[in-house]
């Protein structure tokens, strides 16, 4: 079981990593940028995922200092990511309130020389619930700054689409939950075919997340989705091997 000395210890020692998994686009199958997702080399439990660490960071008042270490690795990992490839990070609910966020990505991105106009910031439903004005304030500075604002996991929340009204949002990120289902069940194929059909009216760029078989994704293409993520394209990498995933510019 993990404390919160263990996380607070690991934060210490600088044993947060981010990982990276590939988005394409659908109808070309090119590399599109990645997601960065974040791990912890424990030191004798292994590589460990968010769900472990990231609500103790939460509700410690560490994710702030964890996002910032790993927006830095990943941007100098990002030295290895050629235009136009873009990076996706994800951001919690609390730090959506913070009116700082925006200035911090800046500083960040800047300091290692990461384009801030390939970066997207992916917030979960909920991170929008409880004080729309701010998050709308802060997601247009993110967005005056060049970065795009991705809407997660959409589906699996309350009050979906009344919270796709409320901020400026680029992308629509189909709930895998719904992709794992979709060739199976005709109603999962339904709500897929819904909600990329709302995200195109809207005028934002659908991706489907969780994509596992080549029917899956031939599916969602013909369904008019532009983005795939999912263990068919790639499973989350770290930095390291990146070199053999990319492929870089003479
Ligand atoms: O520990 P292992 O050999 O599985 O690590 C694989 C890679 O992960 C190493 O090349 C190293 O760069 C990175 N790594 C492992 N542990 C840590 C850590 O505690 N902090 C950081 N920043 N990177 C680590
Ligand atoms: O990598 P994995 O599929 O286990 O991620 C599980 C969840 O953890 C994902 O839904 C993702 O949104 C979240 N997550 C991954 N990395 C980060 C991070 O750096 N910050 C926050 N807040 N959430 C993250
Ligand atoms: O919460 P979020 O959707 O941001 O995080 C994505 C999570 O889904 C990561 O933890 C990642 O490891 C996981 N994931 C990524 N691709 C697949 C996939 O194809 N199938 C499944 N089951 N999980 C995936
Ligand atoms: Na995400
Ligand atoms: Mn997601």
């Amino acid at each position: 079981l993990i404390s919160n000395d263990d996380v607070r210890r690991g934060i210490e020692n600088d044993e947060f990593v981010p990982f990276f998994q590939p988005l394409v686009t659908l109808r070309t199958g090119e590399l599109a940028g990645f997601e960065v997702l974040a791990r912890w080399h424990h030191p004798t439990a292994g590589v460990l995922s968010p769900d472990r660490f990231i609500p103790i960071a939460e509700q410690n008042g560490w994710i702030d200092a964890l996002t910032k270490r790993l927006m830095q690795k990943a941007f100098e990992a990002g030295k290895l990511i050629p235009e136009p490839l873009t990076l996706a990070f994800n951001v919690s609910p609390l730090q959506l309130h913070d009116l700082d966020l925006p200035k911090r990505i800046q500083s960040a991105a800047e300091d290692l020389g990461f384009p801030l106009q390939r970066i997207v910031i992916e917030v979960t439903e909920s991170a929008v619930v409880d004080n729309v004005e701010r998050a709308q304030t802060i997601s247009n500075e993110l967005k005056a700054l060049g970065c795009k604002i991705a809407l997660d996991d959409f589906g699996t929340g309350y009050s979906s689409l009344l919270h796709l009204q409320s901020l400026p949002f680029d992308e629509l990120k189909v709930d895998r939950s719904f992709v794992g289902s979709m060739i199976q069940r005709r109603e999962s194929r339904k709500i897929v075919a819904a909600v990329v059909g709302l995200g195109q009216s809207l005028g934002l760029t659908t991706v489907a997340e969780g994509i596992e078989t080549r029917e899956q994704a031939e599916m969602l293409l013909w369904l008019g989705c532009e983005l795939g993520q999912g263990w068919l394209f790639g499973r989350p990498i770290p930095a390291e091997d990146l070199p053999t995933t990319v492929e870089m510019p003479r």
